[in-house]
């Protein structure tokens, strides 16, 4: 059979992300599990991201979609195109999770959850021209998983993909990952990561773990003393917790991580103000002296990116300048989103009522604003040239050469250069955005009449 797997662009056109230095990693995922269960399929992998796809021009037998939330319009487009056609169209991720019934729509048959159980079935249903309208793929046990073929995609991307664990102790509001995955976090055996990462020919990687080290300090540590054994001149980053770094072994914790080959960690500051902390249910996981915490990774030769929610309902201006303060004082960058409410979370039952009407998905891209705010100051064009200014701001170049310098030596060289290679695209993209945002016609014809509908 012939099968297309797809990831559709960010943005409509798709041109922002032209530059993504990492390849879908589902893509490349699915495609050895379908080695895995079903050897012989021919396949085709699309970063449409990467490359233009054009449904007229297909000719799978089975086309797989997967949709992040702001990735809907598009995938939905492409679907209804290639079915139109006669071509068989599974759409699955996130968003299919999330809003099956919406998604159901546009396909002959969705996947809602994980394909580890499922696959099996669905590609032996595709081949006869049976699939059912539904699949679910209950949680799936995480051994015995196959390593990613990354040989089906061009070699332009910097970074390779390993996850260690599927969910989240946490249940921050915004975050769709334990609605999704579960707050019981499963692990993957520590022989096979490390088997996986030893054998990519890849060098530098994207640890694409939810949280790399907070949810069994004792297991992070063993896995990364067998990875400092087994794995040589390989380089990754990832998210972690900060409470993480008030544990009594987190010394020795953030050593093995060194010694393992992390060079950066990203972890969810979320915001400066307690009150917005609550609103996101995101307290538990900063512990009681975090900027301590960022400071303990830094001097042990790991940089740090904070990931900043900015623009929520009990945000104001001060929550969007207190963030560059706080990155000078700290000599760190920060990757700042809008706050957005994710179909399927917390936040986005808070915040349903608030919704601006008329506005597709792919306004849920954590660059627009997407919902009313309390205070009639706070516009949604206000939130969004905040975040234009905060974001240029944050990546002037003398900002990220200083912070290059402030990484611990302990971390040389790779931390340094890890640094740069997050950092300098992260600007670029975040400039080339704000320009198409500027040079996009203002008022957005989505927005405003729905708004002046509702005010009237
Ligand atoms: C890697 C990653 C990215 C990468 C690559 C994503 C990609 N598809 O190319 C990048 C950096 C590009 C990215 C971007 C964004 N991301 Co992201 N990302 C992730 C991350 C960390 C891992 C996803 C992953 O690859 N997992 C590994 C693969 C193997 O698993 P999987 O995708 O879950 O797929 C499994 C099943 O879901 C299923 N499946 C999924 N799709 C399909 C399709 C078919 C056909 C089938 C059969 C099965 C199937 O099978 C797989 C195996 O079981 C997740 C967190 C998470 N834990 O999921 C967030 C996550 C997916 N991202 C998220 C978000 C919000 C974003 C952004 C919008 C960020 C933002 N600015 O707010 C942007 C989008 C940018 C934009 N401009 O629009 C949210 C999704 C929310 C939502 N409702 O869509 C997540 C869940 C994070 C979170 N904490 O909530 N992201």
């Amino acid at each position: 059979m012939r099968l297309t797997l797809i990831s559709p662009p960010f943005g409509e056109s798709g041109q922002r992300s032209k530059g993504l230095p990492i390849a879908p990693p589902v893509l490349e995922y699915l495609a050895a599990l379908t080695d895995q269960v079903q050897p012989g399929h021919e396949m085709t992998l699309v970063d449409a991201n990467l490359r233009t796809f054009d449904p007229s021009t297909s000719e799978a037998d089975l086309v797989g979609i997967t949709v992040l939330t702001p990735q809907a319009p598009w995938a939905y487009r492409t679907a209804d195109a290639l079915r139109a056609r006669g071509i068989q169209v599974l759409l699955g991720g996130i968003h299919v999770h999330a809003l099956p019934d919406e998604a159901a729509l546009h396909a002959d048959a969705i996947l809602v959850g994980e394909a580890e159980t499922v696959w099996d079935r669905i590609l032996t249903d595709a081949r006869s021209h049976s699939l059912r309208p539904r699949y679910d793929g209950p949680y799936a046990p995480l051994e015995g998983l196959p390593h990613p073929r990354t040989d089906l995609l061009p070699d332009s991307y910097q970074f390779g993909s390993f996850f260690t664990s599927r969910g989240c102790p946490h249940s921050c509001a915004f975050c769709s990952v334990h609605e999704n995955f579960g707050r019981v976090v499963r692990m993957r055996p520590i022989d096979e990561v490390v088997a996986e990462v030893a054998s990519s020919r890849k060098h530098m990687f994207w640890n694409i773990d939810d949280n790399v080290w907070g949810v069994n300090i004792n297991r992070s540590i063993d896995l990364y003393r067998e990875m400092a054994k087994q794995v040589h001149g390989k380089w990754w980053f990832g998210s972690g917790d900060l409470v993480t770094l008030q544990h009594s072994r987190s010394d020795e914790l953030m050593d093995a991580a060194r010694c393992a080959g992390m060079t950066s960690a990203m972890v969810g500051y979320e915001s400066e103000n307690p009150l917005v902390l609550e609103e996101l249910q995101a307290t538990r996981k900063q512990g009681r002296d975090r900027q301590d915490a960022i400071k303990r990774i830094r001097a042990a030769g790991i940089d740090v990116m904070l990931f900043i929610m900015v623009g929520s309902r009990a945000d104001h201006r001060r929550d969007f300048e207190s963030i560059l303060e706080l990155c000078d004082r700290l000599d760190v960058a920060a990757h700042p989103v809008m706050t957005t409410p994710f179909p399927g979370t917390g936040l986005y039952r808070e915040y349903e009522p608030f919704l601006i009407p008329g506005l597709d998905w792919d306004n849920f891209d954590g660059n627009r604003a997407t919902f009313r705010h309390a205070d009639p100051e706070m516009t949604p064009e206000t939130r969004e040239d905040m975040i234009l200014k905060l974001r240029a701001d944050l990546f002037t170049w003398p900002r990220m050469l200083r912070r290059i310098g402030q990484i611990s030596a302990k971390g040389f060289p790779m931390a340094h250069v890890t640094s740069f290679m997050v950092q300098y695209p992260q600007g670029r993209a975040f400039k080339q955005f704000a320009l198409e945002h500027q040079r996009a016609p203002q008022p957005a014809p989505a927005r405003r009449p729905a708004e002046e509908r509702e005010m009237a």
